[in-house]
């Protein structure tokens, strides 16, 4: 018989957090007891806390998704905080994952730390090849640190500490914050308030030009469960849609504009930053394990998101 797993998902009350718990909720997975933590669990910048936590649930698996986390607005004005922050959780959680012996640890790193000088399609040998977009360095290098020490951990002891790399994800459940939110959840909740007073111009930040490859929380999730039990590699996997789905910010508007069925005008601030124009990651060595994997179509999963913040804005993270 299965031996019984304690699986501790670190940064549990997120976006992606709440798609892997709203997943392994809704199946009959035996032997398995799943622990969804948040900072008021634990604040993990702080390595005692983090270690009490630790004894309290010895965990035999990890998903370490907890994190200081923005969109780009937010990165460009604390750099330093998204580095000092992120190291310390990071560092925090591998130490305390080594000391209680945790069979395997999954974390989690962004497309967004790749080069920004690069050829694409982006993949995953380039994470260290050149410096990252100057908007989110800080973000970026912290992040980058978690591939160097997994790699340091299996060479000193062993263990089977590996990650990932969504590219950018939304879904229910999101940052609806407009000062530290990502792109879709910040125009979700924009759209939302302009049709609310019956508005018809909608303001977009920058361009609208840029490149994105957006992935449903609700597929990202599948995907890490398959990573915890399937995936043996210590080098990273990219978690992205395909490179044919990747979408422009205007396109994005104009999806969630169709989604809120309601007819107006996208005016470009172009005075606001358009961070990287595009990011593009291949999805090859994923689909070289799952080739039949299916993504959520972007429209319908725009039309999830927004029905979830149409009926939960009121009490949404904002
Ligand atoms: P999120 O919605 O902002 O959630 C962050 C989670 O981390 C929350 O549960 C938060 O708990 C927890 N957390 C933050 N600081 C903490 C601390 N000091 N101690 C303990 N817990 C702390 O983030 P997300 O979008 O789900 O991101 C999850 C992971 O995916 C992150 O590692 C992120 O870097 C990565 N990622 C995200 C995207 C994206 O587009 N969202 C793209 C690529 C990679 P509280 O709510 O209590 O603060
Ligand atoms: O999701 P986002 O903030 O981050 O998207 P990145 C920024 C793009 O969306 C820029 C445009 O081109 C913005 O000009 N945009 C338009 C907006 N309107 C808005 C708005 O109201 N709010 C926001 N936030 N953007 C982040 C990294 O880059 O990607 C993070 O900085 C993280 O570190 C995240 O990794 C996944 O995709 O540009």
């Amino acid at each position: 018989m299965d031996e019984s797993k304690t699986i501790l998902v670190t940064g549990g009350t997120g976006l992606v957090g709440e798609a892997i718990k709203q997943l392994v909720t809704s199946q009959k997975r035996t032997n398995e007891k799943w622990v969804f933590v948040s900072s008021k669990d634990a604040n993990l910048c702080d390595l005692d806390q983090t270690r009490e936590l630790f004894k309290k649930h010895k965990p035999t698996h990890v998903i370490h998704l907890a994190a200081k986390v923005g969109g780009l607005f937010d990165n460009m004005s604390n750099n330093l905080d998204f580095l000092k922050d992120n190291l310390h959780i990071n560092d925090n959680v591998l130490q305390a994952s080594y000391e209680n012996g945790v069979k395997k640890v999954v974390s989690c790193l962004s497309t967004c730390i790749f080069p920004d000088k690069t050829s694409y399609p982006i993949d995953e040998t380039m994470v260290h090849n050149g410096p990252p977009h100057n908007s989110n360095f800080g973000y970026s290098h912290a992040k980058r640190m978690v591939d160097v020490m997994n790699k340091a951990y299996h060479e000193k002891y062993g263990c089977q500490f590996t990650s990932v790399i969504p590219c950018n994800v939304f879904g229910p459940h999101d940052n609806y914050n407009l000062k530290s939110g990502h792109v879709i959840p910040a125009l979700i909740r924009k759209f939302f308030d302009v049709i609310q007073t019956g508005g018809t111009q909608f303001t977009v930040y920058g361009s609208g030009k840029p490149l994105r490859q957006f992935i449903y929380s609700k597929d990202l999730a599948k995907l890490f469960v398959w990573v915890l039990f399937e995936y043996n590699e210590i080098e990273p996997i990219i978690l992205a849609v395909d490179e044919s789905d990747e979408v422009t910010i205007k396109q994005v508007a104009e999806e969630i504009l169709k989604a809120y069925n309601y007819k107006g005008e996208l005016i470009f601030d172009t005075s606001k930053a358009d961070g990287q124009y595009k990011k593009t990651a291949s999805n090859s060595k994923l689909r070289k394990y799952l080739p039949d994997f299916e993504f959520t179509s972007f429209d319908s999963a725009v039309k999830d998101s927004v029905e979830w913040y149409q009926k939960n804005h009121a009490t949404a993270r904002n």
